[in-house]
């Protein structure tokens, strides 16, 4: 949906912004931030976000739609893998802007791989630093700085705390600077292309993620069997999928309490999102090896 009447061309901008790096480095943190509100999930483990979605910043004469992507890695190949490469590599296509992000001090293989990716493209790149608010010593950044200028393709390096909230001003100006002249792409007051039903499934699956250890976060989906709102409540049932029975129990954990403590956060994230009360349900139910498995993957809402 456009807007585009009410803005003559050469006094907006708009366009599409995309964030990519290695999992982990803070890019859901950093689109959470530029929107103002919780909206793409986050936690310390790795391969969080599983989809791009579209965080829209509408200023006075700008629209620029962040996409948040999965993170970028070469170490996994399973269904689950391809589909979220897929999704990132889609979102580095036909955009205006990229921004890679980085850890501080740190540039591995796999931001390596993510930095050879971008070599292809013909669009802008700005490399953010993240994470400077964890720095001891703030001039061990300028030799950091100065190793990675002598890479390619950068139009600037951008220092960035995602958490703390330093320099996101200077990003959003140097985005803006790169936009095309362009009218509005979204209603200005529309924060995301994502649905409620979305978000639901989305912030149960995190505070699994938080609550749980490393490698089985990664074996959890969730998916909303219903989505009812009614004048003062909203109804959601949703199903949370693990691939064994060991999984289910720890999910559940003793007497129900850690499916409950979960339920109990992702309700209080729902109910400020949504801005009306919710009751929520959830079961958790077995699909063996889904994480390999084209079929499971699409009935889960993965495409193929
Ligand atoms: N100290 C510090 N931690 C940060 C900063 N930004 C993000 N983090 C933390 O880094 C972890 C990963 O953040 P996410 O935003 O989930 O990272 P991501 O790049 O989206 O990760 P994937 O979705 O897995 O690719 C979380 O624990 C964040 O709180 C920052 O500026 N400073
Ligand atoms: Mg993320």
């Amino acid at each position: 949906m456009s807007d585009s009447g009410k803005y003559p061309p050469g006094e907006f901008r708009c366009g599409y912004v995309t964030i990519v790096g290695r999992p982990n480095v803070g890019k859901s943190t950093l689109l959470n931030r530029i929107i103002g509100q919780k909206m793409s999930i986050t936690s310390s483990k790795p391969q969080t976000t599983r989809w791009c979605l579209y965080g829209i910043r509408s200023g006075p004469n700008y629209q620029a739609i962040f996409v948040d992507t999965p993170g970028l890695q070469t170490r996994y190949r399973d269904s689950l893998n391809r589909h979220m490469a897929r999704e990132t590599r889609k979102a580095i296509e036909q955009v205006h802007v990229v921004l890679m992000m980085v850890e501080a001090l740190v540039w591995n293989t796999m931001d390596e791989h993510v930095h050879g990716l971008l070599g292809k493209l013909n669009i802008p790149v700005l490399l953010l630093i993240n994470k400077i608010d964890r720095l001891q010593d703030r001039g061990q950044l300028l030799p950091f700085i100065k190793q990675l200028s002598g890479k390619n393709k950068f139009n600037d390096i951008i220092p960035v705390s995602a958490t703390r909230n330093e320099n996101i001003d200077a990003v959003e100006s140097a985005v803006v600077a790169l936009l095309p002249v362009a009218p509005p792409e979204y209603p200005i007051d529309q924060l995301s292309d994502r649905n409620e039903r979305f978000f639901a499934a989305e912030f149960i699956r995190e505070k699994l993620i938080r609550q749980l250890g490393e490698e089985l976060p990664y074996r959890i989906a969730v998916t909303i069997e219903r989505f009812e709102r009614q004048p003062r409540i909203i109804y959601v049932d949703a199903v949370i999928w693990v691939e064994g029975e060991s999984q289910k129990r720890i999910i559940i954990g003793k007497g129900g309490l850690m499916l409950k403590a979960a339920g109990e956060k992702a309700r209080k994230d729902m109910e400020s999102m949504f801005g009306c009360k919710l009751y929520l349900q959830t079961w958790v139910k077995i699909r063996k090896n889904w994480t390999g498995d084209a079929r499971a993957m699409k009935e889960f809402g993965y495409e193929q």
